[in-house]
């Protein structure tokens, strides 16, 4: 059998690209599954794989080998599955843009959590930054570097169409591979033209009228960047519902809260209306972000109510 790496599912088929650097198409054989979860895609974009030949174009996958980590989300379709955007991933490169369209600091600071859930380590990469003339988008712009830079996530600002940043994030890109994640629209698939020349994968214009994107890309798929290195496109995420996690622990995944969490008077605090809480304080005393505490309050109480509902 020969190891191989999946590029791309479309359901019943996948693309894969062995370790001696052949592309096939593979379909499963027999059921796939790795014990443990309930997936609408047992397997995923990044996998590891052990295939059979069958012939120049195609072959059976045969098993699934352990992930390192993955990604996982409810399935937008069905929300009775878990859906896998990505396995066996070095790093995040978290897609955003303050215009068109704007990314909110909410849904920057769920993916920032879900990637902490998994460990994996994450890079802010702000695009469109072509676009950013007005004072007050220039403003918003110092604040998101100032806390997102302060907490330690590394800030890249980048224009995937006129070609700023792009050599930082080549440089970040070598011998990885890395997930390129954020809403409809931010560039993503801009940026990985950009750094895959002759590609083309394609780009929409934005509707002038919503200032929103269409999803242009709508399955993920993972494309060979250079040696050793993989930088995996996906569909805008629209919103992202925070699972498989208890409301306790939540807290700890917004890593600057950790120093503090120590000195709550509780030791099960959830910061939130516990009396003696230091986070609370920090956050009181201007050392947590005003946006950074109150984002995490949402998540928090949504994850509350999603698990009174479902007990
Ligand atoms: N001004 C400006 N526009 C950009 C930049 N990067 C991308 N765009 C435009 O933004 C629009 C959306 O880009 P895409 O690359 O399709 O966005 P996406 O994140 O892949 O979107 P989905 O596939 O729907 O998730 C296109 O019209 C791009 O030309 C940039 O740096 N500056
Ligand atoms: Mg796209
Ligand atoms: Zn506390």
């Amino acid at each position: 059998m020969i190891k191989a790496r999946i590029l791309k599912s479309t359901g019943s088929w996948y693309s894969v690209l062995t370790e001696t650097g052949e592309q096939l198409e593979c379909r499963p054989k027999g059921k796939l599954r790795l014990k443990g979860f309930k997936l609408t895609n047992p397997v995923a974009v990044g996998d590891w794989v052990l295939i059979e030949k069958e012939n120049d174009r195609t072959g059976l996958v045969c098993e699934i080998l352990k992930r390192d980590n993955f990604i996982i989300r409810k399935s937008p379709r069905n929300p009775k599955n878990d859906h896998i955007i990505a396995a066996n991933l070095d790093q995040m490169l978290l897609l955003a843009s303050i215009k068109n369209p704007r990314t909110s600091t909410g849904f920057i600071d769920r993916l920032l959590l879900v990637a902490e859930m998994y460990h994996i380590p994450s890079v802010l990469v702000i695009n469109k930054v072509d676009l950013h003339q007005e004072e007050k988008v220039k403003a918003l712009l110092e604040v998101w570097q100032e806390t997102y830079e302060s907490i330690g996530y590394p800030v890249q600002l980048i224009s995937a169409e006129q070609g700023t940043g792009i050599p930082k994030i080549e440089e970040l890109a070598t011998g990885k591979t890395s997930l390129i994640a954020g809403h409809s629209g931010v560039g993503k698939s801009t940026l990985i033209n950009r750094l895959i020349p002759g590609l083309d994968i394609s780009t929409r214009e934005i509707s002038s009228t919503h200032k929103k994107g269409m999803h242009t890309t709508t399955f993920a798929e993972m494309h060979p960047y250079k040696e050793n290195a993989f930088i995996i496109d996906t569909p805008g995420i629209k919103e992202l519902q925070v699972i498989n996690i208890e409301p306790a622990e939540v807290g700890h995944y917004f890593i600057e809260f950790r120093p503090y969490m120590t000195d709550c008077k509780f030791n099960n605090c959830i910061h939130k209306n516990e009396p003696g809480c230091a986070v609370k304080e920090a956050w009181m005393n201007g050392n947590i972000a005003e946006s950074r505490f109150e984002n995490y309050i949402k998540i928090l109480e949504d994850i509350e109510a999603i698990n009174y509902w479902e007990r």
